[in-house]
């Protein structure tokens, strides 16, 4: 990989063979059993891969978002599961990186650094989905405590996550702008996981309901100021969208090599199928979209890499280019993942080969972190915005 430096293509280096020896000898059986893969989380654990994003002066590796990138990237390339495990981590963590108090970040992010403690997002709602203003969740002060009452759904690590980041509106009548981020850790009062979902892909992963009855949360948890969330929200979003993308890349380039090492073994009509120029056309415009989509990815991490921390909106060409990576990588998994099955041929649609759950992993990539056509909203929205035309 061109103009990474040296640290990073260690750190490349070193995630690939994990990857390879700890990670691939489970990856099957994870998606058939779908039970969580506690050993993923240890062997991250053991290498230190959940404190690659987060900030030194709270026990992280100070590597920003090309560093979780990268690992996203080179964890997906072999299982979707164990990546999509430092992608959540980062979610869950930014917004207490990003608008959290200095007591806060000392708490929570040095346990969600060393995988003590997995972190996970609770923004959706049954009627909240693309319109994550529109959630019902309420927040009321009393006293030193806020009272949560309600109901997030499609929450990723639910159930296994120590700390979570919750937005509920604290006034309901104002909209995005009365909507308010909480940190609630699982053994606060009132707080239990619901439904999990079974799902199409990334079966290893839980995905389920986080249920607010009576909810009391110390008031020393609100992070930033009352009607921040919506912000924190959409900031920490603008960001950990590149996650998904390296997620989908690494897919992609996971389907990529499987289906390149198969056609040069398969033989028919008395020769590899590799030197059939179909093939080849097919094989080079999957390389073609696979690299293109990682160095959008790349770029777009750089970029936001520059800005700090803290609330301030992003300039648009910033978040615009973190919504391409997850638009255009997430496209490109699923086109290249369902080009994967293809050239395996009805071998490909079969789970003894991984590319099958490769191309069902893919599709979750335009779902969620926004679908993509929220993504097309907003690169459309930025456009409009950097012209200075109202949109
Ligand atoms: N950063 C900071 N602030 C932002 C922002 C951003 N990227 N985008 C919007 N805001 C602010 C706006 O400035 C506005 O603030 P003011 O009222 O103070 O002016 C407020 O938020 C509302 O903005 P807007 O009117 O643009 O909100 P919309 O309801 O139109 O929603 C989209 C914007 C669609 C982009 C947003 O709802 C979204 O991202 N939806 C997808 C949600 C998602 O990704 N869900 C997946 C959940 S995690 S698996």
């Amino acid at each position: 990989m061109t103009g990474l430096p040296a640290e990073l293509l260690a750190l490349r280096q070193a995630v690939r063979e994990l990857a390879e020896s700890r990670i691939a000898p489970r990856a099957a059986e994870v998606d058939r059993t779908a039970q969580f893969p506690w050993d993923y989380v240890e062997a991250l654990r053991q290498h230190d891969l959940f404190r690659v994003g987060l900030p030194e002066a709270y026990g992280g590796l100070g590597l920003g978002l090309l560093g979780a990138a990268l690992v996203t990237e080179e964890l997906s390339r072999i299982d979707a599961v164990a990546g999509l495990l430092v992608a959540v981590q980062e979610l869950g963590t930014l917004p207490i990186v990003l608008a959290g108090s200095e007591e806060q970040k000392k708490e929570f992010l040095p346990r969600c650094a060393s995988g003590e403690c997995l972190a996970a997002f609770g923004l959706t709602e049954p009627e909240a989905g693309s319109d994550a203003a529109a959630g019902r969740t309420r927040a009321v002060r009393r006293g030193d405590e806020y009272v949560l009452d309600g109901m997030k759904h499609f929450v990723t690590n639910a159930g296994v996550a120590g700390v979570y980041v919750v937005f509920a509106h604290t006034d309901p009548a104002a909209g995005a702008r009365g909507m308010s981020a909480f940190i609630v850790t699982s053994d606060t009062p009132g707080f239990a996981v619901g439904r999990l979902q079974h799902k199409m892909g990334i079966r290893g992963s839980t995905t389920g309901e986080l249920l607010f009855d009576g909810a009391r949360v110390p008031r020393s948890r609100l992070l930033g100021r009352e009607g921040d969330g919506f912000r924190i929200a959409m900031a920490t979003l603008d960001r950990s969208r590149t996650t998904i993308a390296a997620q989908a890349v690494g897919i992609a380039q996971g389907a990529l090599d499987y289906a390149l090492a198969y056609a040069r073994e398969r033989r028919q009509f008395g020769r590899p199928i590799a030197e059939f120029e179909g093939l080849q056309f097919m094989l080079a415009d999957m390389a073609t979209r696979t690299e293109a989509a990682r160095q959008l990815l790349y770029a777009a991490c750089a970029r936001l890499d520059e800005e700090g921390e803290g609330l301030a909106r992003l300039p648009a060409e910033a978040s615009r280019l973190s919504a391409m990576a997850k638009l255009f990588a997430s496209d490109t998994a699923m086109q290249v993942t369902t080009d994967a099955v293809q050239v395996l041929g009805g071998y490909g649609y079969m789970v003894e080969h991984p590319v099958e759950r490769m191309m069902r992993d893919a599709k979750i990539t335009q779902i969620y972190e926004g679908t993509n056509q929220i993504q097309r909203l907003v690169v459309a929205r930025s456009l409009l915005e950097t012209l200075g035309v109202a949109r």
